[in-house]
């Protein structure tokens, strides 16, 4: 978790911004008389804030300010826009950070509630899976955590990657209009480039999950142009789209059908879900070839079994599910 002086220094910062939101002047005389700290803490305030694209005037003898702020998701216009019961219902926002699942674990082991929602501009450490890196420049991209707390099994804990695939594909596709599919497991393409990953974590209590993270990352306005080697080439909304979209309407939607499939999967697994993942399925019907180690089979990926397991007919007449592992389609 943070350390105390960063955690009142972001609650500073986030002061700052508040006094200024007004859009008139403010003298730093009287904001640091306010917050009760000098002059050169909140100079050091109002430069972070440039920083981080806020336009900031300042003028001899009337103070600062604020003549534009950046696309930033902001907790209270995130509140404003969403209608969910509880999913975005609590929110930790970060300017920067080390990853949004990272800190939504933190807060889940102290106790956050379900469905509280962690979302950064910018993460140095974003996390992909196997210990990959996220990469996504400040404030371009969708990215964010969620915490949810359902009474299921460890080998339940993969539901949480089929709800938000389908509820990221929804969203996307009504937010942007444009082509989006699942690959198993936990990536979302757009013309066969990736343009969304999701990474969920777990941890268990007893047999039962304690908690589990969902987190994701969508290219909205920004993709990596360079892939490791036998990585996958990278897109974004704006690249397949061809205008930018708003990053808050993407995850309000998203956080909707999030809430309302989550909460039909609580009560009834996620069987209902499978004729629209089939139909999202990139791979389905496809030739696919499973690296485990360094074995590696081909076969028919024939869909998913009611634990989000691929079914995969292999080439010497076995069908097999997969619970994890790397999937590649052989094009
Ligand atoms: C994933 O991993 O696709 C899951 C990514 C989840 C990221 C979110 S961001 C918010 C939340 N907080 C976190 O710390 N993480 C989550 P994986 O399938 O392992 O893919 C990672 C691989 O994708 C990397 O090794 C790169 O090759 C590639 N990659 C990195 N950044 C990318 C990007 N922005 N777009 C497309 N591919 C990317």
């Amino acid at each position: 978790m943070m350390g105390h002086s960063e955690r009142s220094g972001r609650n500073l910062k986030e002061t700052v911004l508040k006094a200024l939101s007004a859009g008139d002047y403010v003298s730093g005389e009287w904001l640091s008389r306010e917050m009760k700290v000098t002059r050169p803490a909140i100079w050091k305030h109002i430069r972070q804030l440039k920083d981080d694209g806020f336009i900031i005037e300042a003028q001899k003898g009337k103070g600062y300010r604020l003549k534009s702020i950046p696309d930033i998701l902001f907790p209270d216009l995130i509140r404003q826009q969403i209608n969910t019961r509880y999913l975005g219902q609590k929110i930790y926002h970060f300017l920067h950070t080390d990853s949004t699942n990272k800190q939504a674990r933190n807060l889940a082991s102290e106790g956050a509630p379900e469905g509280t929602l962690v979302v950064a501009e910018y993460q140095e450490k974003g996390k992909g899976r196997l210990s990959r890196l996220w990469e996504s420049p400040s404030g371009q991209n969708l990215l964010f955590s969620l915490i949810l707390r359902p009474n299921w099994l460890p080998q339940q804990a993969f539901y949480g990657t089929v709800l938000a695939s389908v509820s990221l594909c929804r969203a996307i596709q009504e937010v942007a209009a444009i082509p989006v599919g699942i690959k198993w497991p936990n990536d979302i393409y757009c013309r066969d480039k990736k343009l969304a990953g999701i990474l969920t974590e777990f941890t268990t209590e007893t047999d039962l999950l304690e908690y589990m993270i969902i987190g994701i990352g969508v290219n909205c306005h920004w993709a990596p142009l360079e892939v490791p080697p036998g990585g996958q080439q990278a897109t974004s909304i704006l690249k397949e789209g061809g205008k930018k979209i708003s990053r808050l309407q993407l995850l309000s939607r998203f956080l909707t059908h999030g809430e309302a499939l989550y909460e039909k999967a609580r009560i009834k697994g996620i069987g209902f879900l499978r004729e629209e993942w089939d139909n999202l399925s990139l791979i389905k019907n496809r030739k696919v070839t499973i690296i485990a180690g360094r074995t590696s089979r081909t076969g028919v990926a024939q869909g998913i079994d009611e634990l989000g397991g691929l079914i995969i007919l292999f080439d010497d007449g076995r069908k097999e599910t997969i619970l994890t592992g790397d999937v590649h389609l052989r094009i």
